[in-house]
């Protein structure tokens, strides 16, 4: 999968929300997380109507493809079609995993959230999905609904049984990052964190200084 060696090789793992952006739109947002230096970015849009996301993900796509960033696209896997994305994300309420790469072939990245140990052995058992979500580690507003923090307990036990790629997820910040890091994670996903911050190139060094400093 062409998109895969920036996945396997990246810390940061960024991840789009509008609603969080301070007043920028999505495509700022990826400019800026472009500019600082992000080579993984996912489009996570909850409150957008199918015509809008399109054109974002269009335009999108070939500031990352420019940038040579991987693009992937949350939940929607017409759109990561129809633009070319890298990879699709998908959660557990989404489409069958193994009926997504049916449709996306074998180039595409396929990405599932999980949030238990019987989830992840599902998703590794599958053998279509690239990589896990793990979390979220930490409580967040950013994931609104039924979906309760794991703490630690369960990213230790991913770390200590299963071989499957995995990004860490869920409340993760310039503060705590380095904890998560030591727990064996060597991918973070971040949303507000980054798209939250006035300065996003700034924070992503200040947290990049935090992830080399131990
Ligand atoms: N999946 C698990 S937690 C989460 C998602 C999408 C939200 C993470 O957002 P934040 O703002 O980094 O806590
Ligand atoms: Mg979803």
């Amino acid at each position: 999968r062409p998109g895969m060696t920036n996945f396997l090789t990246t810390d940061i793992y960024a991840l789009t929300a509008e609603e969080y952006s301070m007043g920028r739109s999505n495509v700022e947002v990826v400019k800026l997380l472009i500019k600082a230096g992000i080579k993984v970015i996912q489009y996570r849009e909850k409150n957008k109507q199918a015509g809008a996301m399109y054109e974002e993900c269009l335009t999108i796509r070939n500031l990352t493809k420019q940038a040579r960033v991987t693009f992937i696209i949350n939940d929607h896997v017409d759109l990561a079609l129809l633009v070319g994305a890298d990879g699709i994300h998908l959660g557990q309420e989404d489409l069958p995993p193994l009926k997504v790469r049916e449709l996306i072939g074998n180039e595409m990245i396929l990405g599932l959230s999980t949030h238990t140990p019987e989830q992840a052995k599902a998703a590794a058992t599958l053998g279509c999905v690239d990589y896990i979500g793990v979390g979220p580690v930490f409580s967040t507003n950013t994931k609104k609904g039924v979906c309760q923090a794991v703490g630690f307990s369960y990213l230790d036990y991913i770390v200590k049984n299963l071989d499957i790629p995995f990004v860490a997820i869920g409340g993760i910040k310039e503060h705590n990052i380095m904890e998560v890091k030591r727990h064996g994670a060597n991918i973070m996903a971040l949303i507000t964190e980054l798209v939250g911050a006035a300065d996003i190139p700034a924070k992503v060094r200040a947290i990049r200084q935090a992830l080399n400093k131990q």
